[in-house]
């Protein structure tokens, strides 16, 4: 086990958080699962009661970020690994047609609330000299696809962030990191983006064998144990059955304006 001791995990009530928790606390990590749903975090703090401390967080607002923090018990308080890992998407369609409340979730969530708890647990990290920071980004923030828009664009940032966070960390002991995952099954993700359409989201991994939230679990694990001058700054991630999309081309294209 490599010598960080305590991690945060956010978004821990559900698909990749849950697994990362369960994974990191069964290494023997202190676990501080964060997220929004009390009863999921309690299911999760029964399976390792030892290991897992659950507290409710809202990512978005600095407020309830540091109030969960400041209230921590005194052993749990110098954090060394934080997984930011909460995030959703809302939607798949095109721009023109979007609601511009839901960019703002997404934009709120993925990025305001990425940042919110970076900030909260930065400083202590720098000042130990001793911390990893692993965000989750997505295959989305790489590659476009239709109805990615906002949500593709979040992770383009999530991208981008963790390079410069990395770059503004030279001459420190901390690591950071970015997981982009594609297309995962067995998560909540497809039915918070159909807003609860749980048939077009079960149909979104019909005949594919995607990525498991066992297997973020898997690669978060592996990073945590990697040796101490190592940095993996970047695993992009897909199932064998996905690959890239290819440039497309829309053939005898009406180029006049409609008047
Ligand atoms: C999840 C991957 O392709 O559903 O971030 O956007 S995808």
């Amino acid at each position: 086990m490599s010598n960080y001791k305590t991690a945060l995990v956010t978004g821990a009530s559900a698909g990749f958080g849950f697994e990362i928790a369960k994974a990191l606390a069964e290494s023997g990590f202190k676990v501080i699962a964060a997220a929004r749903r009390e009863d999921k975090l309690q299911k999760l703090a029964k399976i390792n009661p030892e290991n897992i401390y659950p507290v409710f967080m809202d990512v978005t607002d600095a407020s309830s970020v540091s109030k969960a923090l400041n209230t921590l018990p005194e052993e749990l308080r110098e954090i060394d690994i934080l997984i930011n890992n909460a995030g959703l998407a809302l939607g798949t369609d095109p721009a023109v047609h979007c609601s511009l409340d839901d960019w703002k979730v997404m934009v709120d969530t993925n990025i305001t609330g990425l940042l919110c708890v970076t900030k909260a647990v930065l400083d202590g990290m720098v000042k130990r000299n001793k911390g990893y920071i692993i965000n989750l980004g997505s295959t989305a923030g790489a590659w476009p696809y239709r109805g990615g828009n906002v949500y593709g664009g979040t992770k383009a940032f999530v991208e981008q962030f963790t390079r410069n966070l990395r770059t503004d960390l030279q001459g420190t002991a901390l690591k950071v990191s970015v997981i982009k995952p594609g297309l995962c099954s067995d998560t909540e993700f497809s039915n918070v983006r159909f807003k609860g359409d749980d048939a077009k989201a079960a149909s979104v991994y019909i005949g594919t064998e995607s990525i498991k939230p066992e297997d973020i679990a898997n690669m978060v694990m592996y990073l945590v144990n990697t040796p101490a001058h190592l940095n993996i700054n970047e695993v992009e991630m897909m199932p064998v059955c996905q690959t890239y999309g290819g440039l497309s081309v829309v053939r005898n294209l009406d180029l006049n304006e409609i008047k």
